[in-house]
């Protein structure tokens, strides 16, 4: 065999290996396996969760009541009496997608969380429950610090139906 022969040969053979390589069954469990491992990678991120670990209502505790430790900044109705829950709107309106953001704090463990009062839009207004604190509220001039405000505002649906109170983290985490 001349030099050339042998050359072309083996170019030929690397060739024929590599496209076997990317489009063979081999290539494609190998693809597989690399995704897999890379999205059980992602669990294992340190997200900070402290927030949510305190989220759950305790058995002796009625988010139903204006007293609820979450709802201590909040100015409207509460959704857990008006078909939804302390963080969901219920059938048939929607969350606002701006909110008033207030700090509570939880008396299990004596730590201030940051709380969203999001409210849900609509739908006509609830009428039941309704909860007026003004904890560090300030007059109406600053927007931010006032919370006597209609949340639906930036909502394609704008009337106003009730409110949630979700937690948004531990407050004094930097
Ligand atoms: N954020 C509750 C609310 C809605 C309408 C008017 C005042 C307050």
């Amino acid at each position: 065999m001349t030099l050339i022969q042998d050359w072309l040969d083996r170019f030929t053979e690397r060739r024929v290996r590599r496209a076997a390589q990317l489009t063979g069954r081999r290539s494609a469990l190998t693809r597989i396996g690399g995704l897999l491992v890379g999205t059980m990678a992602f669990p294992m991120l340190p997200f900070d969760r402290s927030g949510q670990a305190h989220a759950a209502v305790a058995p002796n505790e009625d988010p139903t009541k204006c007293e609820y430790w979450r709802n201590c900044a909040l100015d409207g109705f509460l959704c857990t009496c008006c078909g939804g829950s302390i963080t969901s709107c219920g059938p048939g309106s929607q969350a606002s997608k701006v909110s008033w953001v207030g700090t509570c704090k939880n008396p299990k463990d004596g730590k201030d969380y940051l709380v969203s009062y999001n409210d849900c839009c609509g739908k006509t207004p609830c009428g039941r429950c309704l909860c007026n604190f003004n904890e560090r509220e300030r007059p109406g001039y600053k927007m931010g610090l006032f919370n006597d405000i209609n949340w639906c505002m930036a909502n394609t649906e704008t009337m106003y139906h009730c409110t949630v109170s979700v937690i948004v983290g531990l407050a004094d985490a930097a």
